[in-house]
């Protein structure tokens, strides 16, 4: 299948009610003034379509405030985002969705696993992300995607016919973990999930860990979605995020990942999340993102 035909749906979601702090909501806008729309172009690809999701980013008195912040406005964010990502998968298009804090992977999620059989996802983050309204400390939603995702939640929204459809934790894998709450440790050992720390990544280096890391997603599944906090990177690579955790990927590792990535040709969605411009300098995660994109979209130096 020649790279050249492939079709790309962007799906922007402004939403920052469920992140740490404001301002992942004017990540989508940003990518695309970072030179998102010319990196597509130059690889070849075709835009099929760009949508914006309508985002309720402001706060309502009759939003939920206990445990699972604003749940109101994440749930009709996700319907959006699940009906946006399903009808870009039923139109042939590559779905790359832009945050956004990163509970609108619940919505990427429910709409993949509403065309995929089976999904293998490689999580790139500082965090695990698997919080439950119960569990979690901050009660802030971005915190909890994949527990959604997995079923562990009392979270429940989507009407969209096999929307929501469990993820296997033993086709999740993380990538670039630092910073777990004592709840998702426990969560990762007894659902056996397997994560690549950045201890791991240390040792392994980031070559062997995408190696491992496709040898579980890609077996069985007929489907593998990237979910990309730009968090995993170290915060000297991008500052503008709403949770930065030293330690983080440097650059050269988080590019040679996406291009590993995309030279199997079997990466079937991707989302990229957390971009936070308010406490970035000069555009620089936003550009860091465009290009990680696009290597995920398979540029090459040369
Ligand atoms: B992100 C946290 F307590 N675990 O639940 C929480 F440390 O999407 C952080 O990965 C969550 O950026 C980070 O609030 C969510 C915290
Ligand atoms: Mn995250
Ligand atoms: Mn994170
Ligand atoms: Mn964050």
């Amino acid at each position: 299948e020649s790279e050249e035909g492939r079709q790309v749906a962007i799906i922007k979601v402004p939403f920052g009610l469920a992140g740490a702090r404001g301002g992942a909501e004017l990540g989508p806008d940003e990518l695309i003034t970072a030179g998102l729309r010319r990196e597509i172009a130059r690889l070849g690809l075709t835009v099929q379509r760009e949508v914006k999701v309508d985002c309720a980013n402001m706060p309502t008195s009759s939003t939920e405030q206990s445990r699972g912040k604003y749940l109101s406005e994440v749930r009709q964010v996700s319907e959006s985002v699940c009906r946006e990502v399903s009808n870009a998968v039923t139109g042939g298009a590559f779905p790359l969705v832009l945050g956004g804090d990163h509970s609108i992977a619940i919505g990427t999620l429910a709409g993949l696993s509403a065309n995929y059989s089976k999904l293998g996802v490689i999580w790139f983050d500082a965090h695990a992300d698997l919080n439950t309204e119960e569990h979690s400390l901050s009660g802030n939603v971005h915190g909890m995607g994949l527990a959604v995702a997995m079923g562990h939640s009392s979270f429940n929204f989507s009407q969209i016919p096999g929307a929501g459809s469990f993820i296997d934790p033993s086709k999740v894998v993380y990538i670039g973990l630092r910073d777990l709450d004592d709840y998702e440790k426990l969560q990762i050992r007894t659902l056996g999930i397997k994560s690549y720390t950045m201890h791991d990544i240390d040792r392994l280096g980031i070559e062997q860990v995408i190696k491992q890391a496709l040898s579980i997603v890609g077996e069985g599944t007929d489907g593998i979605h990237i979910s990309f906090d730009m968090d995993c990177l170290d915060p000297r690579e991008a500052p503008g995020v709403g949770t930065p955790v030293p330690g983080g990927l440097n650059y050269r590792e988080a590019h040679f990942a996406l291009e590993l990535l995309a030279s199997t040709n079997r990466i079937t969605s991707m989302e990229l999340v957390e971009v936070n411009p308010l406490f970035d300098q000069n555009r620089h995660t936003a550009r860091l993102g465009v290009e990680l994109i696009a290597s995920l979209l398979g540029k090459r130096i040369l």
